[in-house]
């Protein structure tokens, strides 16, 4: 199917998810940097480890969905990280020798800035802002996770892309020492990535360094992951130790190893099913298994902000 313009959905049209995205607000945010206030962490459900370093000064974002999060224990223990197995509980089982400090992230390709730098050096600068966003699966679960991060576009900036930068590549650290996921071929490692530029660009795509307030957990794609709210989680890689500025598609795991299961877009959409099975709803995770299936939105909801991305291609195509 084509989907719309932004300005010619009907309000027939509008997704629930607009609900529980506050427009008026989304809309300021959009228009006005620094309007975002310091407000003190709200109290948590679920307590969370001393073992994960708090992380300071972080910011309400007026993106954020007024879902009800799952508990920090859903958010780290139902996980998707190949690197640690395939299995939900692998990651956190197999990731605890994973050292994500000291880390560093090479800024590549078509850029006339271009080296390798130290995390600080790269998030540093940046206000972390929350964010609360719902990360839906392409095996067609869902979870609402307060991300903490910085919006990637204006990480991107900085090392400005030249004229040729149309997408960016990201690559996962290669470490079958402390992996023991990548000891095996599940997928052609390193785990990679990509996106066009303007999805890159775009103010909902965030490069995270935390959740609920403290740095990620290792399992959760420590120390630097993409979240990319109206795309299929697996685009969402964890764990980045490159980031490229390219001319032409990159390779992605997924969509180059099982190219009639997973397209290069992965845009969250109910009417495109997977070849074995429905993407018209969902599975909250943390209601149940029994409990039932919610409906999946367009663009997880996000149409409103990201559907004019798409203008003009046939979501079916281009999957
Ligand atoms: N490097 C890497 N990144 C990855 C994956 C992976 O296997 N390896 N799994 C992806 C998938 S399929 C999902 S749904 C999300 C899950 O993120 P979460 O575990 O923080 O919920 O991570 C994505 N990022
Ligand atoms: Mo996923």
């Amino acid at each position: 199917m084509l989907i719309k313009k932004p300005r010619d959905i009907k309000s027939s049209d509008i997704t629930p998810e607009s609900v529980y995205l506050d427009r008026r607000k989304l809309l300021q945010a959009a228009g006005l940097s620094g309007t975002a206030m310091l407000l003190p962490q709200a109290a948590r459900p679920g307590d969370i480890p001393a073992r994960y370093k708090k992380l300071e000064g972080v910011i309400k974002s007026h993106y954020s969905t007024s879902r009800e999060p799952n508990s920090f224990e859903d958010v780290t223990t139902y996980n998707n990280f190949y690197e640690f197995g395939t299995k939900k509980s692998d990651p956190v089982d197999n990731s605890g020798n994973f050292k994500p400090q000291p880390w560093s992230v090479t800024i590549d390709g078509e850029a006339e800035v271009t080296g390798t730098f130290g995390l600080e050096d790269i998030v540093g600068p940046h206000t972390l802002e929350e964010r609360i966003y719902r990360l839906r699966c392409v095996e067609a679960w869902s979870m609402v996770v307060p991300w903490i991060g910085i919006p990637l576009g204006d990480l991107l900036k900085r090392f400005k892309p030249t004229s040729k930068a149309k997408y960016v590549a990201f690559e996962t650290i290669m470490r079958p020492g402390e992996m023991p996921g990548q000891r095996r071929s599940i997928l052609d490692w390193p785990y990679r990535e990509g996106l066009r530029i303007d999805e890159a660009m775009h103010p909902l795509t965030i490069l995270a360094t935390g959740l609920y307030g403290v740095a990620l957990p290792n399992q959760n794609g420590a120390p630097l992951r993409l979240v990319i709210p109206w795309k299929y989680g697996f685009k969402s890689i964890k764990s980045i130790v490159r980031i490229s500025f390219v001319e032409t598609m990159p390779y992605t795991s997924w969509s180059d190893t099982l190219p009639r299961e997973y397209g290069f877009y992965a845009n969250v959409n109910p009417e495109v099913d997977h070849p074995r099975w429905s993407q018209a709803r969902e599975r909250p995770i943390g209601a149940g298994f029994f409990a039932a299936k919610i409906p999946t939105l367009m663009l997880n909801g996000y149409a409103d902000q990201v559907a004019g991305l798409y203008t003009g291609m046939d979501l079916v195509k281009n999957f």
